[in-house]
């Protein structure tokens, strides 16, 4: 989700301005296969828009974003699994039920986090689960980001799934740039980030799911790292919202 709707709008005119000058940048990632990324889905509206990434975290359960679910019921949404591209069939399923911590804040997005349960199992070729990271993500760390989002900023979405490479910063790092809640983290790269769309996504640690895409100011800007959702501060929650509701 944006930094804030309307700090985001004013910045929005003097981007426009400096667009003049070649301001604006690429997200920087590449197209990568499903295949090698069977957890990652993709949620979107009755209408077939993109409303965010998610990962399969159990044949029924994916975990996204609580910042990027909100604005929707279950029944306006669908989760697509085992495509590489958003325009494909895949698999579908309707979500049937919307989970959110109570802990969730929707001002500061401290545990921005949500579990959404399926009508059915999601299973199928290039479909599988990945398992939640317990531990916290070391400064330094690659993580791997996925998501069919926008490509610059103020670009279009892929219709290909997308994966970029950034490393985790210190929160010291990070508070230079922003306020922050202990279930947050930050990582970035030089031209790389998450963007618009790709909220809820997965971050990706030695095959587990480490970080959840949450907010940001803009995309790839050098001095505003991107925001995740620790998965180990909120492992308890999404364990037990599948155990509570399966
Ligand atoms: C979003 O709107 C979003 N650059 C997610 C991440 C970032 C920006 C926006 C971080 O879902």
């Amino acid at each position: 989700m944006s930094y804030n709707n309307f700090l985001h709008v004013a910045l929005l005119v003097l981007t426009c301005l400096e667009a003049v000058r070649g301001q604006a940048r690429i997200v920087g990632g590449g197209t990568t296969p499903i295949a090698q990324n069977p957890f990652v889905v993709n949620i979107r509206d009755n209408g077939g828009k993109l409303v965010c990434g998610g990962s399969l975290v159990d044949p029924r359960f994916v975990v996204s974003a609580a910042s990027c679910i909100k604005p929707y019921k279950a029944n306006q949404l669908t989760v697509q699994g085992g495509a590489q591209m958003f325009s494909n069939p895949g698999v579908r399923r309707k979500v049937d039920r919307i989970i959110y911590p109570a802990n969730y804040d929707n001002v500061t997005l401290d545990y921005d986090v949500v579990v959404l349960r399926l009508g059915n199992e999601l299973t199928g070729t290039n479909i599988g689960t990945i398992n939640l990271r317990t531990t916290g993500v070391p400064v330094g760390a690659n993580l791997k980001v996925l998501g069919w989002g926008r490509l610059s900023e103020n670009g279009e979405n892929s219709n290909a799934l997308q994966s970029v490479l950034v490393a985790a910063i210190s929160k010291n790092d990070c508070l230079q740039s922003y306020e922050l809640t202990p279930t947050m983290f930050c990582a970035k790269a030089p031209g790389a980030d998450a963007c618009e769309g790709d909220g809820g996504g997965p971050a990706v640690l030695n095959n587990e799911l480490a970080g959840i895409v949450s907010w940001g100011f803009g995309c790839a800007r050098p001095n505003y790292p991107g925001v995740y959702t620790s998965v180990a501060k909120v492992a308890p929650f999404i364990n037990q919202a599948i155990s509570n509701n399966s």
